[in-house]
């Protein structure tokens, strides 16, 4: 195994894991290898008890599954398997939001308002909502039960479709792709992949664009404008990050997981005179509320909340002993926690009925009685922090500064109301284009050195970088996403930066907010009378793991955007799957996916991508 992290607080809590007999996802990985073969090239097959079944790739006969399905065949319906499972890991996260909004707009919930009105009004309009003469709470009761039917079956085509470029959505319609509603693709992805339903390759990975696009232009954009409508629409905050955000004398809550709902309450909870006062009585001076992962971010977008780290330093927070409560939800939460928190004096509290683990504290969450809840999940962590055992505490010093909020609202506010000095700056190469850097982080490859490697090469040669995600938690460590940064951009994106006061590289909120990115594209593509595959943007995800960015990348390339993959995706063994997947996905949807494992080759590959869209639009390279 090569280089851990590049994290200075990530190694030195690796170190005194190891000091203290205590596996992280790193030793695991390496008790793992060699990892088997076939699962690494996508062609073992258990979907009917016919099986288990694998391809073996050297036989010179290629060989098939007892009920005749090729390697092409399992491959892609492996994948759309990986496919399904992000969009619906993305799209349940969004419809608990919808509901939490529907139950806010029936005044039946507590610590829940809605907080950006002219977000809820511009939704309404778009969705054919009566607002006139009518309170918010009745636009939004309306708006929530339009949303819900997206996720069924009676409509036809999912209402966010339309804030794509025309000739985008012609593409979509010509391949049969256009999303009809976000579950209908998802079960249908189930269905399909059943033995002996779709048994075409191609037509199975056709499916698997039309759920991808579920996610991105359905749950996930309904997951990030319904949260602005309850918790506000991000504007430019700035915090800190990395494990020194940890206080010694505080009482640390680590808030870990996806949804704003549970995340939003509990630092609301944190700010209660009482417990405030029960926390002091336990020799605490204060209650310091942290983020983790996705749910870090969604805080960090709307308040500038501290973030502990990204998705390798879940387990290397606890490492730290002095973090009273790490409160979960959903996604990306290791059932790993479990086992390290018992080494020191934390206490894990699940909160979502659908994610529990054996023998951990579970609270469950719901938002009628969301504050009561909360105040109770934070009582409970100020109760823990004497027995904090003080001879185990390390904290290691690493902090950050971070900018961050970069919703498009707040770009198009940096911009001065409109994206004429963003598209000015491309068309005179002061700006050569704009990447999406996003994902996660990958025990597989060091900790965040994808991220970092691939975000300066860029900024250093006139890209804007816009990020999401363990991504940009990477880059905020880093301290990339400040205006200062810029000293290390090229000098004609150094000048815009310095111009506006941004980042070069800017934080536009977590996983789900990606769909802030297709709404900006969409806006740069109608602005330019183009389709969004001719733009110079790229995707890079330089160190995935989880399925829901095998979703994204899918959406983001069924969007018409080339996506560079760090990690090498579990679909090799299917070798006309993988040329559709790098090249004939080019002919019919103006982008495909490439990987490439070097974070340097990759960027090199990037710009070259970007300099023939450049060229082809007319600009100069
Ligand atoms: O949704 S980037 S490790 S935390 S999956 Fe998970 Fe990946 Fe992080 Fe956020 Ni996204
Ligand atoms: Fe084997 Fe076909 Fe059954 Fe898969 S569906 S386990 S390839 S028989």
């Amino acid at each position: 195994m090569g280089e851990k992290s590049v994290d200075r607080a990530s190694l030195k809590m690796l170190k005194k894991a190891s000091d203290e007999g205590i596996g992280t996802a790193w030793d695991r990985l390496e008790k793992q290898e060699p990892q088997c073969g076939f699962g690494l090239l996508g062609i073992c097959c258990r979907n009917c008890n016919m099986g288990p079944c694998r391809i073996d790739p050297f036989e010179e006969e290629p060989g098939k599954g007892v009920c005749g399905a090729t390697a092409d065949i399992i491959a892609a319906r492996n994948l759309l398997r990986m496919i399904a499972a992000g969009a619906a890991a993305h799209s349940d996260h969004g419809r608990d939001v919808v509901t939490t909004l529907y139950a806010a707009a029936q005044g039946e919930v507590q610590g829940y308002q809605i907080k950006d009105e002219a977000k809820l009004h511009a939704l309404a309009a778009e969705f054919g909502v009566v607002a006139e003469g009518r309170s918010k709470e009745e636009i939004a009761r309306d708006l929530a039960r339009e949303a819900m039917e997206e996720f069924g079956m009676v409509k036809e085509r999912l209402q966010f479709l339309n804030r794509a470029p025309e000739k985008r959505r012609a593409v979509w319609e010509k391949l049969g792709i256009a999303p009809r509603g976000i579950d209908r693709e998802i079960v249908e992805a189930l269905h399909r992949t059943h033995m002996g339903v779709d048994n075409d390759y191609t037509n199975i990975t056709l499916h698997g664009g039309r759920t991808g696009l579920s996610d991105g232009w359905g749950g996930s954009m309904f997951a990030t404008e319904f949260s602005d409508i309850l918790f506000g629409t991000p504007r430019p905050v700035r915090g800190k990050s990395n494990l020194g955000v940890l206080k010694e004398d505080q009482v640390n809550i680590v808030v870990h997981g996806h949804e704003p709902i549970l995340s939003e309450i509990i630092v609301l909870a944190a700010r209660d005179e009482e417990l405030l006062a029960v926390a002091r009585e336990k020799g605490a001076r204060g209650i310091n509320v942290c983020g983790m992962c996705c749910t870090g971010n969604e805080l960090l977008m709307r308040h500038g909340v501290p973030i502990a780290g990204n998705f390798l330093q879940q387990e290397l927070a606890l490492v730290t002993g002095a973090v009273e409560a790490m409160v979960v939800d959903v996604q990306c939460v290791m059932p790993a926690l479990a086992q390290v928190a018992k080494c020191y004096h934390t206490k894990i509290i699940s909160t979502s009925p659908k994610a529990k683990f054996p023998g951990v504290e579970h609270v469950s969450f719901e938002e009628h009685s969301a504050l009561e809840i909360a105040k109770r999940i934070v009582r409970m962590a100020v109760e823990n922090y004497p027995s904090r055992k003080q001879e185990l505490v390390q904290i290691p010093d690493e902090e950050m500064e971070y900018m961050s909020g970069f919703s498009v609202e707040a770009i198009l506010q940096a911009l001065g109301g409109t994206l004429n000095p963003l598209l000015d700056a491309v068309k005179a190469g002061r700006i050569k284009g704009i990447a999406a850097i996003v994902g996660c982080n990958n025990p597989k490859t060091t900790q965040d050195r994808g991220h970092l490697t691939l975000t300066r090469e860029l900024i250093k040669n006139d890209c804007l970088v816009v990020q999401t995600g363990c991504a940009a938690i990477a880059c905020a460590k880093a301290g990339l996403l400040l205006p200062e940064a810029a000293a290390e951009a090229g000098p004609g994106l150094r000048a815009v930066c310095e111009a506006l006061q941004v980042p070069p590289v800017l934080h536009m909120g977590s996983c789900v907010d990606i769909s802030r990115i297709l709404v900006a594209a969409s806006a740069v593509a109608n602005a330019l009378g183009v389709d969004i595959s001719d733009l110079p943007a790229v995707g890079a995800a330089p160190e995935w793991m989880s399925e829901k960015a095998v979703s994204i990348g899918t959406y983001v390339v069924g969007s018409g955007v080339l996506t560079v993959l760090g990690t090498v995706p579990p679909v090799l063994g299917g070798k006309n799957l993988v040329e559709l997947l790098t090249k004939g996905a080019r002919d019919v949807l103006g982008a495909a996916f490439a990987v490439e494992e070097d974070p340097s080759k990759a960027a090199a590959l990037i710009l070259e991508h970007i300099a023939a869209k450049r060229q082809a639009l007319g600009l100069e390279p």
